[in-house]
């Protein structure tokens, strides 16, 4: 066990979070709420027994090689890892831990309301209701596209995917999904949903697309020029995960040119900021990463990095622990 452990938190989190664990460790909070620099990440990480990034972090092998020698745990606040070089901690012999399950069914209703919001012009509606631009209904004002009866492509079927899955049955949509494996029968007769073994195969014959899938680098630029082009010109596309698995700004020409009917995007391939192109485009829904953003969800995730802490310097097995990419929990002695 580590004694009074001197916890490092890099953004300010709720206050629920933060008064806990103001009793449970010595704690550092920060008391405004800017990402930190990659040299202030440098700086933070020396002096700490755990630390607590968030996605806005790049926690690469330069601030992991700053680490204090009584560094031991990366408890990060969020489910994606993409941004901690996960491979270099755990050669330091740190162990990572994130928050995955308790956000899911937040970050589903998202996906799930900007498949609803983007085929039936829902923003670019109020737009134009505040602009004074609605001079009354008309047979032909505003026409979107049906939801109910057209096919929803899933690329990624884990817990978000699974989620996204069951909302989309009860819009009448049918469910098609690639993933990296095959899901169980079981899982894929509850969830109803087929399995395209390529994505390109999938993307030909869906209407919408949702992205749910992690950041690898096999996922970097999946939705490409090349794979865009396969998708019908009338369908739509729909990122709650992360913004690098698309290549923006071809996504940006396709929207531009027609080549594809409407994009609800989330995430960023360079966040906070949007490709220029896509502002000024009015079949996309542009939402500043929100996905988990309910007081339930961020209050869970912050009880998901007390817990991972707790057990960590109790010894005890972390429940949320991530292994590097690659790595494989094995029954084999
Ligand atoms: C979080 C997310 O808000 O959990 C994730 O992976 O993308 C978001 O929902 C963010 O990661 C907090 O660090």
């Amino acid at each position: 066990p580590i004694p009074n452990p001197r916890v490092v938190v890099t953004r300010r989190l709720p206050d629920p979070v933060e008064a806990r664990m103001r009793e449970l460790f010595d704690v550092v909070l920060r008391t405004d709420d800017t990402p930190m620099s990659q040299t202030a990440l440098q700086e933070a990480i020396a002096h700490c027994d755990v630390f607590v990034p968030t996605v806005t972090d790049t926690i690469d092998a330069d601030v992991i090689a700053a680490a204090s020698d009584q560094l031991s745990l990366i408890a990060n606040f969020g489910a994606g890892t993409n941004h901690i070089d996960v491979a270099a901690a755990h050669a330091r012999g740190l162990t990572v831990t994130n928050t995955p399950g308790v956000l899911t069914e937040d970050t589903a209703d998202l996906a799930m309301a900007l498949i609803l919001a983007v085929p039936r012009r829902l923003v670019e509606g109020d737009r134009r209701m505040r602009a004074g631009g609605f001079d009354g209904w008309g047979p032909t004002h505003m026409l979107g596209h049906r939801v109910r009866g057209k096919r929803l492509g899933i690329l990624g079927m884990g817990r978000i995917g699974s989620a996204v899955a069951r909302r989309a049955h009860a819009f009448g949509l049918s469910v098609h999904y690639h993933n990296r494996q095959r899901v169980p029968e079981t899982m894929e007769r509850a969830l109803d949903a087929r399995w395209h073994d390529t994505l390109e195969d999938m993307l030909t014959e869906i209407d919408i697309l949702s992205i749910n899938a992690p950041l690898t680098p096999s996922t970097r630029h999946l939705i490409d020029g090349r794979t865009l082009a396969l998708m019908k010109p009338d369908s739509y596309l729909v990122n709650t995960s992360r913004g690098e698995i698309i290549d923006e700004a071809a996504l940006a020409d396709a929207l531009a040119q027609g080549r594809l009917a409407g994009a609800g995007l989330d995430v960023y391939e360079d966040e906070p900021r949007p490709h220029p192109s896509l502002l000024g485009l009015e079949n996309v829904i542009l939402a500043p990463h929100i996905g988990s953003s309910t007081h339930e969800s961020r209050r869970e995730m912050g009880e998901k990095v007390l817990i991972n802490i707790r057990a960590h310097i109790d010894n005890h097995a972390c429940p949320d622990r991530v292994l590097p990419p690659g790595a494989r929990l094995s029954l084999a002695s």
